[in-house]
């Protein structure tokens, strides 16, 4: 065996019978590594800022369980909760105090949730919020937007961001047109396009659903007024706004994009970082439209697990170490991180945009930031494959896909900062 061979022996082993028992080898197909040409990485162990694989390697790991581990990896106070929680027994199918805490948290932290439900998923909580939009609403039409990505839900698999951009997948085989015909894909950041949707569907449209930061392919901020006009152009038609912040709920700050942006939507769904990294999702908003959910109105949507006592103990102190403050301290090394990315690209001559949103940021292979899904999907993704090789090969762990976003915690701090962009002088130079 070569060395690399002896490097990664446990690390093939495990793919190798994990390609004979799940699909593409994995769980979830991102995992899978296929769009940067590498062998996908076994994780083991996560710690602070860094991650092991199963043959012991360290890499500085930028992936964050794709948003949970916004405090770093096994956050003792995470782990001690959570540790507490197993001693009483776990899931033991009814109302637990943990879940009215973590609730409590939640709405205390976004005014827009006045009623809230926990499901074991943001994709739970996303085709609960779209039944209740369609039950309030008595429509059956939702706006979602090109690269927005809102978990795999049949109708809104349609254009989807995340795995689906990274595999260059339009939709997904299995949804019957009748369903894909129910969602209008319309091109983020396009005032007119929405304004247009409506002229054309008045009064059919149950709802808008879009990332007020959509990070499914690469990063993209919202450009100015865009969400108020989503927020106008719905009120006006009777139409609900959700915002999915499964991503940058408690991201973005406390009050994640709402507050950041001052709109108040209708519904919103939640997920990663209130579960600490343990399953969850939730979604909530006023209190007339989350009175309509089973078993207080119409509307039913359960689950097993719901509410579960050691992802509720996990959330709750996780949001409980989400000072203020600690967010300021996230955006300015994420800020210095951006702008030492910037310099290493430029001095390397390579053409690169860098686009950032808060805590969350995308080396873009294309000369300028997209503002929309077609634009991220013309970033040579063979160049963000290669960048993506050299900075593994630096001990630095990107998200496996030119469209994710990288996910900067609270436990990158100067040290991890340096590394990070000694990797990338070395990298953009390969
Ligand atoms: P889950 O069902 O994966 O918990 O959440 C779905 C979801 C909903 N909404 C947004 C905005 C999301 O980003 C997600 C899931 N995010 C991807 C990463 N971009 C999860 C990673 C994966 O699919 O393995």
């Amino acid at each position: 065996m070569s060395a690399v061979d002896v490097a990664r022996a446990r690390t093939a082993g495990l793919v190798e019978r994990a390609e004979r028992l799940f699909p593409g080898g994995v769980n979830s197909p991102v995992r899978a590594f296929r769009a940067v040409g590498r062998p996908p990485l076994v994780l083991e162990r996560g710690e602070g800022a860094y991650v092991w694989d199963a043959d012991g390697h360290r890499y500085l790991d930028y992936i964050g369980a794709w948003g949970p581990a916004i405090l770093g990896h096994a956050h003792p106070a995470v782990v001690a909760a959570v540790v507490w929680a197993t001693r009483n027994g776990f899931a033991l199918g009814a109302t637990n105090p943990l879940e009215i805490e973590l609730g409590e948290a939640i709405r205390a932290a976004l005014p827009s949730i006045e009623r809230l439900r926990f499901t074991s998923s943001g994709t739970e909580a996303v085709m609960s919020a779209l039944r209740l939009a369609r039950a309030v609403t008595g429509r059956t039409l939702v706006v979602k937007f090109a690269g927005g990505y809102h978990g795999h839900i049949d109708g809104l698999l349609v254009e989807a961001g995340s795995g689906l951009a990274t595999q260059a997948i339009p939709g997904s085989a299995g949804v019957p047109d009748a369903t894909a015909a129910q969602t209008l894909v319309l091109p983020y950041n396009d005032a007119s396009s929405v304004t247009l949707a409506f002229a054309q569907h008045p009064g059919q449209i149950a709802a808008v659903i879009v990332e007020p930061v959509a990070a499914n392919v690469g990063v993209i901020p919202p450009a100015p007024d865009f969400l108020e006009h989503l927020r106008e152009t719905t009120r006006a038609d009777g139409a609900l706004l959700i915002f999915d912040e499964v991503i940058t709920g408690f991201r973005l700050g406390p009050g994640g994009a709402q507050a950041r942006f001052g709109i108040r939507p209708d519904l919103t769904t939640l997920g990663k970082i209130i579960g600490g990294g343990m399953p969850i999702g939730a979604y909530g908003g006023r209190t007339d439209l989350m009175e309509l959910v089973a078993p207080a109105g119409p509307v039913y949507q359960a689950g097993t697990l719901s509410g579960h006592p050691l992802s509720m103990a996990a959330g709750i102190a996780t949001l409980a170490a989400l000072e203020p403050a600690r967010y300021i301290a996230l955006d300015e090394v994420a800020a210095r991180l951006a702008s030492g990315l910037a310099a290493a690209a430029n001095d390397a001559g390579r053409t690169v945009a860098i686009a950032r949103a808060g805590s969350l940021l995308t080396v873009f292979f294309r000369p300028t930031a997209p503002s929309d899904a077609a634009e991220a999907l013309t970033s040579d993704r063979e160049a963000y494959a290669r960048f993506f090789g050299a900075m593994l090969d630096h001990g630095v762990l990107l998200p496996p896909s030119q469209f994710e976003a990288w996910f900067v915690s609270m436990a990158h701090a100067e040290h991890e900062l340096d590394a990070t962009l000694d990797a990338a002088r070395a990298a953009f130079r390969a």
